[in-house]
């Protein structure tokens, strides 16, 4: 079963292992010796992925590995099963092989210095993707491209001023209760919608968050989390859910007290994914901001530029939209996840 388990991870090893071995007996793969820009046929890029948690993640996998194979670049991919020490396994053998490019997505905000030093001193660029790091050294990597992750907590702040906005206006007193359930603990994602979404609640102290708890992006956890709230009986007006895989399992927990999700209770979701706007169309929930997975072109786009030595942005966020109850969603098309 462990064998099973970590599968991506040994694979990975032991393909690395070989190439290395290869390397040192028939001298290929020499990256000092050759350095200097990678034609794009010969390009190699490390890429360390969080795990499967979500379709929103699955989406993201296949946008990377797709663009990859469109590219022409060879991808040495590495599923870290949700744990760090596995991400840094992985840009560890990356490093080993002399890749020409590593980029990933840091499941956690801290903890990177280390072994991005590393890549550094090995003269391997690094991209961050989808999520982002805090680091005091700027320079262990050469930029980020994802999604605005403190944005997307502000529009669901914004949406709740203007669906609340007649009991704003009567200043009855009576608070307007909100859940929140967060994402990864220590992620960028978690810790920027956490922060967007305070930025515009902070400002009208009608509404109070009186719970907030980590789901970790599982719709499991969304689920039993969800359960565990309704059965305290509170009054909540609104739940603000992180992620859709979340906020599916907390619907289903609603629906099973007999409570009408997005009329009894407000909700708001992030990701975008298919299966919420199929609810958002159905009434169940009242705003779905969107996060978009498909990076993978332009992932390539920046490995080619960084393997042929030139700069790029610091700083790229994607484009993303707001979809709310009563928007005319006929021209939306399938989401892909
Ligand atoms: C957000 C991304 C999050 C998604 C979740 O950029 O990191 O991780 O919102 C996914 O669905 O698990």
């Amino acid at each position: 079963m462990i064998l099973e388990k970590n599968r991506h991870v040994i694979v990975l090893l032991a393909l690395v292992l070989g190439f290395a071995v290869c390397g040192l007996s028939c001298g290929v793969r020499d990256r000092k010796k050759t350095a200097g820009p990678v034609s794009q046929k010969d390009l190699i890029l490390g890429f360390s992925q969080i795990g499967a948690e979500s379709a929103w993640r699955m989406c993201n996998t296949r946008s990377v590995q797709e663009a990859a194979t469109a590219s022409g670049i060879q991808l040495l991919f590495a599923n870290a099963e949700q744990k760090q020490e596995n991400q840094i396994k992985a840009i560890r053998s990356f490093i080993a092989y002399q890749v020409d490019v590593i980029a990933f997505v840091p499941i956690v905000a801290d903890g990177w210095d280390n072994v991005l030093l590393e890549a550094k001193e090995a003269g391997i660029p690094v991209l961050v993707t989808d999520r982002k790091i805090t680091t005091a050294d700027e320079s262990l990597y050469a930029g980020f491209i994802g999604t605005d992750s403190i944005r997307e907590g502000r529009e669901a702040g914004l949406f709740l001023l203007k669906k609340f906005r007649s009991r704003l206006a009567a200043r009855s007193g009576e608070p307007i209760t909100v859940v929140e359930l967060s994402g990864t603990e220590g992620s960028s994602a978690a810790l920027g919608r956490a922060k967007g979404f305070r930025e515009i609640m902070d400002g009208h102290p009608e509404f109070e968050i009186i719970e907030s708890v980590s789901g970790d992006f599982l719709r499991s956890k969304g689920y039993e989390i969800m359960q565990n709230i309704l059965s305290r009986n509170r009054k909540i007006d609104v739940v603000f859910s992180h992620n859709d895989g979340m906020t599916l399992g907390i619907i289903e927990a609603m629906e099973e007290k007999g409570i009408k999700p997005g009329k009894n209770i407000v909700i708001v979701t992030i990701d975008a994914e298919q299966a919420a706007l199929n609810a958002l169309r159905e009434g169940k929930v009242n705003c779905v901001i969107e996060c978009n997975p498909k990076t993978g072109p332009a992932i390539m786009d920046l490995a080619k530029k960084l393997a042929a030595g030139e700069t790029i942005p610091r700083l790229l966020h994607v484009e993303e939209q707001v979809f709310t109850e009563g928007d005319d969603l006929s021209s939306v098309g399938p989401r892909g996840y």
